[in-house]
């Protein structure tokens, strides 16, 4: 009786301090001089814990970036649907692939409206040209690098690496790599094109408002499915000798209508090139947004035993924890979770990884055979408000509490598009502080302006949580993870 007398106050109260977080964000008048002092604090305060360690080898540490790239053409996602003539739909509705126009807006819809960051493949290359077409000349595209592999070049490149990047480009394409990144890989005539359409916070479908800017991404790739520079890649390796390795792009094979075992004969190919490098090479994952069952269990099997390290978006981390459970994949998840639940899947998958490492080197101990897992000593989360890590104590990885700043000031800079981070265009949207669990009991951390990032130890792992001064004047959503994954992994070699 009396819990359930409560429970109106508890919505009644959680309704009303909603209510005053958002008019407090939407009248934030500009002379607030509170929370304008506050955010200038814990940017200065993150820039100090960037520049606390820089990269202290004397050699530019080397990193072996696989698989592929594409060129993105970015444009306004709802202009693009207007323009070639695509009605809102009233039906959103999850797709794994997309075959017609109709699936097209029903499954733009069914992420528009929480704005959560999506990639289909299109099996219908009819519409998939119409589109690029109708692309090719909407006011305002723009043409990019785009592809995991060759945005984390990019970007390690930037940040002071040498790079190794596996992928089959055209020579245009190679020509504006930096000078730091060696291909290694077929020439082709003809990249793959990958529509990307973006949408600021608060745009417009029929019905639907987008809750966050994000983008929804089309391709219909005929070569990096393939993975086809992996021979390459495995034999320049070699001689590259990398400190690190790097695995992203693997999502162009989801969906893709693969001949039978050819997926599998391609995972378990790679899952070899890993296992065969020397254990002390870290190697990274970064895992993307994959809806087919079975590709999941081939990257459980093949690919994320043998990586020590782990990135991922909100999105990412439910879906890969799910597939860990053995449950349904998990289509869409909140675009904006809070740090407790976060958290908790986080420490959840450590766990079930490692204690799945622990059993698997064990049976290989009792056939003799060489254990060829490894446990995984990092995983690093990015989400639209925070970045959060967990780093095994006494591993390979270093600086943690520097990376992770380090990481959210490059949420922002990728976002809005420029190195010099302007405080006038961000904002902050953790909360004054955070659970570290959602146990009941658990510990609240407040958010030190002059200490942003939070770092505590627990079992055997650090855990460090920045808040992300979130970009108010979105220049480009798509290639943040990227950007925000290689720049956090640059100081820990
Ligand atoms: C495109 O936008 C214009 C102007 O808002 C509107 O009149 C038109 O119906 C839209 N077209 C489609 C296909 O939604
Ligand atoms: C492919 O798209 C075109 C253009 O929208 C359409 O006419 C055709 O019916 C679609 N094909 C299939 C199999 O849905
Ligand atoms: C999981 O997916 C299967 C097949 O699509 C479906 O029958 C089942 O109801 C789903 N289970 C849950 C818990 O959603
Ligand atoms: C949108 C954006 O800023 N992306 C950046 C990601 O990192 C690469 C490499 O540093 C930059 O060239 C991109 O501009």
């Amino acid at each position: 009786m009396e819990a359930g007398g409560r429970v109106p106050w508890v919505k009644y109260g959680s309704v009303v301090s909603l209510f005053v977080v958002v008019l407090a964000l939407w009248f934030r008048p500009p002379q607030n001089a509170v929370l304008d002092d506050r955010l200038d604090t814990v940017l200065s305060s993150l820039l100090r814990a960037e520049q606390k360690v820089g990269m202290n080898n004397v050699a530019r540490p080397r990193v072996a970036i696989g698989f592929g790239g594409c060129v993105d053409l970015i444009v306004d996602g709802v202009s693009l649907l207007n323009k070639t003539g695509i009605q809102p739909t009233d039906q959103p509705l999850h797709h794994d692939y997309l075959e017609n126009v109709e699936q097209l807006a029903q499954s733009f819809a069914y992420f528009f409206a929480p704005g959560a960051a999506a990639e289909r493949f299109m099996l219908n290359e009819t519409l998939f040209s119409e589109l690029v077409d109708g692309a090719r000349d909407l006011p305002g595209n723009r043409w990019s690098v785009g592809g995991n592999a060759p945005v984390m070049a990019s970007r390690m490149a930037t940040e002071g690496c040498d790079v190794l990047l596996g992928g089959t480009f055209s020579t245009d394409f190679t020509d504006v790599l930096s000078q730091h990144i060696t291909v290694a890989g077929k020439v082709i005539d003809e990249p793959d094109i990958h529509l990307i359409l973006e949408y600021p916070s608060g745009a417009r479908w029929g019905r639907y408002t987008s809750r966050r800017a994000n983008r929804y991404i089309i391709h219909s790739d005929a070569n990096n499915p393939y993975l086809s520079s992996m021979e390459e890649f495995a034999q320049k390796l070699i001689d590259f000798k990398p400190d690190l390795l790097v695995v992203g792009g693997l999502q162009m094979m989801d969906n893709f209508p693969f001949r039978s075992g050819e997926r599998e004969a391609l995972l378990s190919r790679l899952g070899h090139l890993l296992s065969s490098s020397s254990p002390q090479i870290g190697i990274h994952f970064e895992m993307a947004s994959f809806v087919e069952e079975s590709i999941m269990e081939d990257l459980l099997h093949y690919v994320i035993p043998h990586a020590d390290s782990l990135g991922m978006n909100e999105q990412e981390l439910p879906n890969l924890l799910s597939s860990l459970k053995g449950s349904n994949i998990t289509v869409l998840s909140d675009p904006n979770p809070r740090v407790a639940t976060v958290l908790d899947q986080m420490r959840e998958v450590y766990r079930i990884l490692n204690q799945r490492d622990k059993e698997a080197s064990a049976e290989s101990r009792a056939n003799g055979a060489r254990a060829t897992g490894k446990p995984l000593t990092r995983l690093h989360v990015h989400t639209l408000a925070f970045q959060a890590m967990i780093v095994t104590r006494g591993s390979k990885w270093k600086n943690t509490m520097s990376a992770t700043a380090k990481a959210s000031l490059t949420a922002n800079r990728h976002v809005c598009g420029s190195n010099d981070i302007d405080p006038s265009k961000a904002r902050l949207i953790m909360d004054d502080s955070f659970s570290v669990s959602r146990q009941e009991g658990s510990q609240r951390i407040p958010l030190q302006e002059t200490r942003p990032v939070s770092c505590w130890s627990e079992e055997d792992y650090e855990i460090c949580v920045a808040p992300v001064l979130v970009c108010t004047e979105v220049y480009q959503t798509a290639g943040g993870g990227d950007n925000v994954s290689a720049a956090g992994l640059v100081l820990q070699i």
